[in-house]
């Protein structure tokens, strides 16, 4: 059996440092179909029949860059069997906002969370345990420059693209949000699989006209977008990033601690 893992991550976040340790000298470069973004394949060392994808580095899957569009498409399209998702632990809270989006895809999700060695040169906090509850996806502390847990990560993520148990993960927006998405899942479960249908309609009730246009039928969804902007005095797509962002900074509130900050509350 031939199995395909994406590699994801924010720029910077030591996602070529990872793909060079897992792959070796293992690796093919290529551009991804139609444009001139790098594309780099490589086998798990150990692992002939596994392969890593290395996605663009990114910070969210909107389909403002073409980065960010290459990335989701392939997911998307290819359907990888899992997605490694590397964060940098120094920089958690924004890493964390590629992340929220990666678990609605329906594709397995383990988290490598890098630079555990600075963490510790800092003094700061990251309680990997919490966090894993919280997020509801299988979460391990990495170095990847030090090649410390990348071989717990890569194992556990070929059981995982195994397994293909996608996460308890699911982060709840608003419940006047959370309506119309099951609203517009319903009008699109002809068209869209189950595991992606959450995917498509937090899209297209951000107006993405990129998830539009790969769709056959795209419902109307004026009435609910205009009465939900009203209800929440907000364009959709700035709800949706908000809520994020409040999501996040509420497991982020329990997890992490910057040196003398005080006592984690840990809930
Ligand atoms: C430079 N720990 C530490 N301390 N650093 C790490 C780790 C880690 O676990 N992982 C990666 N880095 P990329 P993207 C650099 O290049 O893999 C460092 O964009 C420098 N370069 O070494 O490139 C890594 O692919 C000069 O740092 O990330 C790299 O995701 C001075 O994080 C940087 C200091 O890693 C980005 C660092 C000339």
């Amino acid at each position: 059996m031939s199995i395909k893992i994406a590699l994801a991550g924010n720029p910077n976040c030591g996602k070529t440092t990872l793909f060079n340790a897992l792959t070796g000298s293992n690796q093919f470069v290529g551009n991804w179909p139609g444009v001139t973004v790098e594309k780099k394949e490589g086998k798990l060392k150990g692992h002939k029949d596994v392969t890593i994808v290395d996605l663009p580095g990114i910070y969210s899957l909107s389909p403002y860059t073409l980065e960010e569009v290459v990335a989701r498409n392939y997911l998307l399209e290819e359907k990888p069997d899992a997605i490694l998702n590397i964060v940098d632990g120094t920089n958690i809270e924004r890493n964390l906002y590629l992340s929220t989006q990666l678990m609605e895809l329906g594709i397995p999700v383990i988290m490598a969370v890098n630079m555990l060695d600075v963490l510790e040169k800092t003094g700061d906090e990251l309680h990997i345990k919490q966090l894993s509850q919280k997020l509801g996806c299988e979460v391990i502390g990495i170095s990847a420059l030090k090649g410390l847990g990348i071989k717990e990560v890569a194992e556990k993520a070929v059981g995982l693209a195994k397994s293909k148990k996608i996460g308890s993960f699911k982060h709840e927006f608003d419940l006047r949000v959370e309506n119309v998405l099951k609203a517009i899942e319903k009008k699109i479960e002809g068209e869209i699989p189950l595991k992606e249908r959450r995917f498509f309609a937090i899209k297209l009730l951000e107006r993405d006209e990129k998830i539009a246009a790969q769709m056959k039928k795209v419902p109307d969804l004026s009435e609910e977008i205009k009465k939900l902007e009203e209800d929440m005095e907000d364009d959709t797509e700035s709800i949706i990033t908000n809520e994020r962002y409040s999501y996040i900074s509420s497991i982020i509130g329990s997890c992490y601690k910057k040196k003398g900050q005080g006592k984690l509350t840990v809930s």
